[in-house]
């Protein structure tokens, strides 16, 4: 490791020599791990890996955020209030944090994800709902401020009313009887490498950013997350040109087609869309594992392509989450999922919570489709 605390990696730090905050002592193996805010420049790329950013808290900076997020509001009480709260709360952020995360989402050379940890925790915790909603029994919302807090710093926190009735903080644990479920609400299946809501991502209604945090882990559940740079790298001139051709479409996750009316149909499909847009340098990447379907032989090739090299670790690679983590997803720059794990149903059990964030000026182009006291979609353009 050198002094920007890059681990596992020969790239070049940019950091001309500021001191590197916390350690990297926390965590499991994730592949390379950048320091923020030791490091704000963002070293080149490492073709063909997945890298990581990281920001560990220091205890000293955890508890001033906790006085803040200690009265943080009930969200699905009063959304608007717990919004306020949030916002006032970033002011007590280091400010060298609050730049490295914004540094962070607009640098082109930039990680996709950003693991934050040590980050104040709820004082006590009810029983992992096993439902999918929001626990009526939680007595605080520190883990809803801190999805809150950092997700304004990045954009709109919002939801579409076809998915869990619109709630915008998710808490997405596994639910009896759902096991196998090719969502967030199964376990025993492994969640398979998705852009968080594929068939909406060409027409920008998709989140470009999920926030993930740990009210409980599991250290046998990993987030997975794989960088579209890092995939692109690997194709051919010829799969490139097929993965560009806007030919694509992707079926609508079970969780949102069982709510569009008449049940789960594979026939609710995506308009056409590439797999990889944008710059050759710093391609974006739409794309479900499990859902996109090519048009031609070319399109079914370079689907078959892509999903071989998620077999890769280095290029999709597992972190674990705990109690106090967060990880900032950019969905734009990579794809995620998790590995399959054993649901406990005791109460003990892993417990995500999520907030899905968007531009004001993506929201601004679908405005037509958008409830803005509610802040949710309602309707989605499909095919
Ligand atoms: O549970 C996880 O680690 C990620 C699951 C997922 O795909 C999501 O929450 O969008
Ligand atoms: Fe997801």
């Amino acid at each position: 490791m050198n002094r920007c605390g890059i681990q596992k990696s020969s790239a070049a730090c940019a950091c001309a020599g500021a001191p590197c905050p916390g350690d990297n002592s926390h965590g499991q193996p994730v592949g390379t791990l950048i320091d923020l805010p030791g490091c704000p420049g963002f070293p080149e790329h490492e073709p063909g890996k997945t890298q990581f950013s990281q920001i560990a808290f220091s205890d000293a900076d955890r508890d001033t955020l906790a006085k803040a997020l200690s009265s943080s509001p009930d969200p699905v009480a009063q959304f608007d209030v717990a919004v306020v709260s949030a916002r006032a709360a970033a002011a007590s952020l280091p400010p060298a944090v609050l730049n490295a995360i914004r540094t962070w989402m607009f640098s082109p050379g930039a990680t996709g994800c950003l693991i934050v940890r040590n980050l104040p925790t709820d004082p006590t915790l009810p029983a992992t709902p096993t439902h999918g909603q929001a626990a009526a029994d939680k007595e605080t919302f520190v883990s809803e401020g801190r999805l809150l807090t950092f997700g304004l710093l990045l954009g709109e926190p919002f939801g579409y009313a076809a998915e869990r009735g619109g709630a915008i903080i998710h808490n997405s644990a596994p639910i009896p009887g759902k096991e196998n479920s090719p969502s967030s609400s199964g376990a025993r299946r492994l969640l398979e490498a998705h852009t968080e809501f594929t068939a909406g991502r060409f027409q920008r209604v998709a989140p470009e950013l999920l926030l993930l945090t740990f009210l409980r882990g599991d250290p046998q559940a990993a987030t997975l997350y794989a960088d579209a740079r890092a995939m692109y790298s690997r194709l051919t001139k010829r799969e490139r040109a097929a993965a560009r051709s806007v030919t694509f479409r992707t079926r609508i996750p079970e969780s949102f087609s069982g709510n569009l009316g008449g049940g789960f149909s594979e026939r609710i499909v995506s308009k056409p869309h590439p797999i990889f847009v944008g710059p050759e340098e710093d391609v974006e990447i739409i794309f479900d594992a499990s859902a996109t379907e090519a048009a031609g032989k070319d399109g079914r090739r370079v689907i078959r392509t892509i999903v071989d090299l998620l077999s890769d670790p280095e290029v999709f690679t597992p972190i674990v989450g705990g109690p106090g983590d967060l990880f900032l997803l950019n969905n734009r720059r990579g794809i995620h999922g998790r590995t399959a794990f054993a649901p406990l149903y005791n109460g003990t059990q892993r417990w995500p919570q999520r907030v899905y964030i968007i531009s004001a000026g993506a929201i601004y182009d679908n405005r037509a489709r958008f409830d803005p006291i509610r802040r949710i979609f309602t309707s989605i353009p499909l095919a």
